[in-house]
């Protein structure tokens, strides 16, 4: 089994929308080929002009891990591409079974080359903002083991931001989060639900991307995971996040 083979096969996926099999149905793989295979993947996206511009983590809450059956901490990587802007309207063909999520994100104000503890999070993160991400495994039925998810870069493929706001470390580990879509509530949560606090996603990433030899830098946006179930968009769908004290984003499919 070539790792570049599979790598390119998920991009394909992923640039056609169009989804295909397990790897892990005909394949035996570990979580650090998987990795490997993710970063490949993010290689020839690379080469086709994307910029890195963040990293994203998964199953940080109990909500995403019971909804999707995996139980562990995964990072992905968000590239340029992926950028959707507040307000924006989205064509729904783009994606294979997209689902959105909210989320909260931080901006990296000092790069990060080594593991952080909780406390020295202040030092290294200046923003932090309301987020939505879309997801959108390449895998059918959207269904997935560990390492098929990893592969996938943790089914990355949209997020969009709302304002960035000075970080305000003592005060975010316990607000409310909801996701509407089309003005109702169809997911509520808090972000204590996140790790118990949001910023531990970071200290976790730092210790995850460093130890595999990247760094974390300056500008960069991380976005923590999200608090609850993630929910499938349908044409015309206008979705809202909104985070308690750091105000709503949204966008739009059509
Ligand atoms: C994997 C990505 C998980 C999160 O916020 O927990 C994730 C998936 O559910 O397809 O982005
Ligand atoms: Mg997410």
């Amino acid at each position: 089994m070539k790792l570049q083979e599979i790598a390119n096969t998920l991009d394909d996926a992923a640039k056609k929308a169009e989804a295909v099999e397990q790897i892990s149905e005909k394949h035996q793989f570990d979580l650090e080929q998987a990795y490997d295979i993710q970063r490949l993947s993010i290689d020839n996206r690379k080469e086709r002009g994307e910029k890195v511009v963040g990293y994203k983590l998964g199953f940080t809450s109990y909500a995403k891990m019971e909804q999707m059956g995996v139980h562990d901490l995964i990072w992905g990587i968000l590239t340029d591409e992926m950028t959707i802007k507040s307000g924006e309207t989205v064509d729904l063909n783009r994606w294979i079974h997209p689902r959105s999520e909210p989320e909260i994100a931080f901006r990296v104000g000092k790069e990060i080359t080594n593991p952080i503890s909780l406390d020295e999070v202040p030092q290294y993160i200046d923003k932090m903002a309301s987020a939505i991400e879309i997801i959108d495994s390449r895998y059918k039925n959207f269904k997935f083991s560990l390492e098929d998810v990893v592969a996938d870069n943790c089914s990355s493929t949209g997020y969009v931001l709302g304002k960035w706001q000075d970080l305000k470390a003592d005060s975010i580990s316990d607000l409310a989060i909801h996701l509407k879509i089309n003005d109702e509530i169809v997911e509520k949560g808090k972000t204590s639900a996140i790790l118990d606090n949001p910023l531990k996603s970071i200290v976790e990433l730092s210790r995850l991307a460093t130890e595999a030899g990247l760094k974390i830098e300056e500008g960069q946006v991380i976005l923590a995971g999200a608090a609850t179930a993630a929910v499938y968009l349908k044409p015309n769908d206008k979705v809202e996040s909104e985070l308690e004290g750091l105000g709503k984003v949204a966008f739009e499919v059509k």
